[in-house]
C-alpha cells in the first residue's frame, strides 16, 4: 500500500506555552496555578518545575528554525493568558504580547502557518485566588475578555483559532473528587456536582470565546474546539460490534459531557441520567451558547476504549485492557492506533457531522529516550507509534472522512505536567542541563513523511 496523502493534507507539530515557555516571571508575567501546584511538595515528579522547561521563551528563534528544517507548514502553539493579562482580568500587559508578536514574526519569515490555543491549562492565579477560577460561572466572561483582547491584537496575523484544550482533562483532573487530584489547581477537593460544574463553566467559555474571536476578528477567522474525547473501537468490525460502539460513545463521561454538548447543543441525555445529582446546572440560554458553530474540529488522539454488543442492558459492553496490552511510557497511554480512524468517524458519522473538517491537533507518545554514545537518540518505538496511528489517518481520508490535517505532539520534549521532565513525547531530544535540542531519528523520518506526502 502507498500511503499517500492529499496534497492539501496539513502536516504539523503542536506545542503549549507552559510546557516549553519557562520565564515564569519574565515581562510582568504573573503565576499560573500550575507554578503555584508545582511550589507544593510531593505534586510534580521529582519536585520539578517548568520554571525554565525548555527556556522557549529565550530560544523560539532556534525552535522555529528547527521546524523550518523539519518541513511543517503549521505550528499548533498556545498563548499564556498569565502573560497576556497578569490578572487574569483588567489590564493587558503589552510586553507578555510582543513575545507572541516576535515569535509570529519568526513564524512568518520561516513560512510556518500559526494555529494558535487560547488556553491550555495555565489558568491565572489570581483568578484562583479570587473566585476559584473554573468553580465560578465568572471564568467563563474574564475568559471570553481575554480572548477579545488576544484577537484584537494578534488577528492580523493568526486566523485559526482553538478556544481550549481538553476540558474534560483540566477540569475533571484538576478539581477532581480524589484526595489529592493530580493536575492543577489540585488544592481544594470538590463533589462531583462541582467538578461537572467546572466542566460546564469551561464550555461555557468556549461559546463566550467563539462568539468574541468572531466579533473581534479584522480577518475571516476559522474557530475550533480541542478534545481529547475517548473514541469507542468495536472489538471486531462487524456490522453489531459497530453499532455497538455507536451506541456507546455517548455515554462516556468526556465524550457525552464534553463533544456532544459542544457539536449538538445537548448534553448525551444517557450521561446525564447516570450523573443523576453530580449533573452541572444549566441555565436558559447556556446550551446555545456552548454549540457555535465551528468551522473545524481538533481531536487529541491518544487512546480509545473497545467495545462490544450485548444481548442485554445497554446492547454494549465497554471492554478494560488485558494487563498485557502494549503500552509506552505513560500508564494511561495504551497503543490503538485504530481509535484515530474510529474518533474520526465517530465525530462524522456517529455525532451527524459530516460537514465539519477535523484535525488530529495532538497524538503523541512517551518513550523511554536514550542517548547512545555517538549523541544520537534513535527511537524506533516512536516511529512505530506514529506510523500506525498515521495509517489509521490514511484509512479515514481515503474512506472520504474530512480529515485534513495532523500536529504530532510534540516538537521537542517538554513539562509532562505532573510528570516534570521524566517524560518524553518529542521528536527533539531536550538536555534539561544545557538546553540543548537534539533532533531524534523520529524527527527524520517525519521529515520524510512531509517531504513525500506520504507515510514512510
Ligand atoms: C494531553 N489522559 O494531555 C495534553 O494536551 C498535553 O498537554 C500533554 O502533554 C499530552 O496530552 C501528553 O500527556 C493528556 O489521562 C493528559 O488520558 C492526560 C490524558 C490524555 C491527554
Amino acid at each position: 500500500m502507498d500511503y499517500q496523502f492529499p496534497s492539501t493534507f496539513a502536516w504539523g507539530v503542536a506545542t503549549a506555552a507552559y510546557q516549553i515557555e519557562g520565564a515564569v516571571a519574565a515581562e510582568g508575567r504573573q503565576n499560573c496555578v500550575w507554578d503555584s501546584f508545582a511550589a507544593l511538595p510531593g505534586r510534580i515528579q521529582g519536585g520539578d518545575t517548568a520554571a525554565i522547561a525548555c527556556d522557549h521563551y529565550h530560544r523560539f528563534p532556534e525552535d522555529v528554525a528547527a521546524m523550518a528544517r523539519l518541513g511543517v507548514k503549521h505550528y499548533r502553539f498556545s498563548l499564556a493568558w498569565p502573560r497576556i493579562i497578569p490578572e487574569g482580568r483588567g489590564a493587558v500587559n503589552e510586553a507578555g504580547m510582543d513575545f507572541y508578536r516576535r515569535l509570529l514574526d519568526a513564524l512568518q519569515d520561516a513560512g510556518i502557518e500559526p494555529h494558535a490555543t487560547l488556553f491550555h491549562w495555565d489558568s491565572p492565579q489570581a483568578l484562583e485566588d479570587r473566585y476559584g477560577s473554573w468553580r465560578s460561572r465568572e471564568m467563563a466572561q474574564d475568559f471570553a475578555d481575554y480572548t477579545a483582547a488576544v484577537v484584537q491584537r494578534l488577528g492580523d496575523r493568526i486566523t485559526s483559532w482553538m478556544t481550549m484544550n481538553e476540558i474534560h482533562c483540566f477540569t475533571h483532573l484538576g478539581y477532581g473528587v480524589r484526595r489529592q487530584p493530580p493536575h492543577a489547581p489540585g488544592t481544594l477537593v470538590s463533589s462531583p456536582q462541582q467538578v461537572w460544574q467546572t466542566s460546564h463553566h469551561a464550555l461555557l467559555a468556549h461559546g463566550l470565546a467563539c462568539q468574541a474571536i468572531r466579533a473581534a476578528s479584522p480577518r475571516p477567522a476559522q474557530v475550533g474546539l480541542v478534545d481529547n474525547f475517548v473514541p469507542t473501537v468495536p472489538l471486531i468490525e462487524d456490522k453489531d460490534h459497530i453499532q455497538a460502539a455507536q451506541r456507546a460513545f455517548h455515554l462516556n463521561a468526556s465524550n457525552g459531557g464534553i463533544v456532544v454538548p459542544a457539536l449538538t447543543g445537548a448534553y448525551a441525555p444517557d450521561l446525564l441520567e447516570s450523573l443523576g445529582p453530580a449533573a452541572p446546572e444549566i441555565r436558559a440560554g447556556d446550551l446555545d451558547t456552548i454549540a457555535q458553530p465551528l468551522d473545524w474540529f481538533g481531536f487529541n488522539c491518544y487512546f480509545g476504549t473497545y467495545v462490544r454488543p450485548t444481548e442485554t442492558g445497554a446492547g454494549y459492553e465497554y471492554l478494560s485492557f488485558p494487563k498485557s496490552y502494549p503500552r509506552l511510557h505513560m500508564p494511561w497511554l495504551r497503543i490503538m492506533p485504530d481509535c484515530l480512524y474510529w474518533g474520526v468517524r465517530h465525530l462524522s458519522e456517529t455525532l451527524g457531522r459530516r460537514d465539519l473538517p477535523i484535525f488530529i491537533t495532538e497524538n503523541g507518545c512517551a518513550v523511554k529516550d536514550r542517548l547512545t554514545e555517538t549523541g544520537e537518540v534513535i527511537d524506533s518505538d516512536r516511529i512505530f507509534f506514529h506510523r500506525a496511528y498515521l495509517r489509521a489517518a490514511h484509512r479515514a481520508i481515503q474512506e472520504g472522512f474530512p480529515l485534513q490535517g495532523y500536529f504530532l505532539w510534540t516538537l521537542m520534549d517538554n513539562f509532562e505536567w505532573s510528570y516534570g521532565h521524566h517524560r518524553r513525547f518529542g521528536l527533539i531530544y531536550t538536555d534539561y542541563k544545557t538546553l540543548q535540542r537534539i533532533p531524534k531519528a523520529s524527527y527524520y523520518w517525519y521529515q520524510r513523511c512531509i517531504q513525500h506526502n506520504r507515510i514512510v
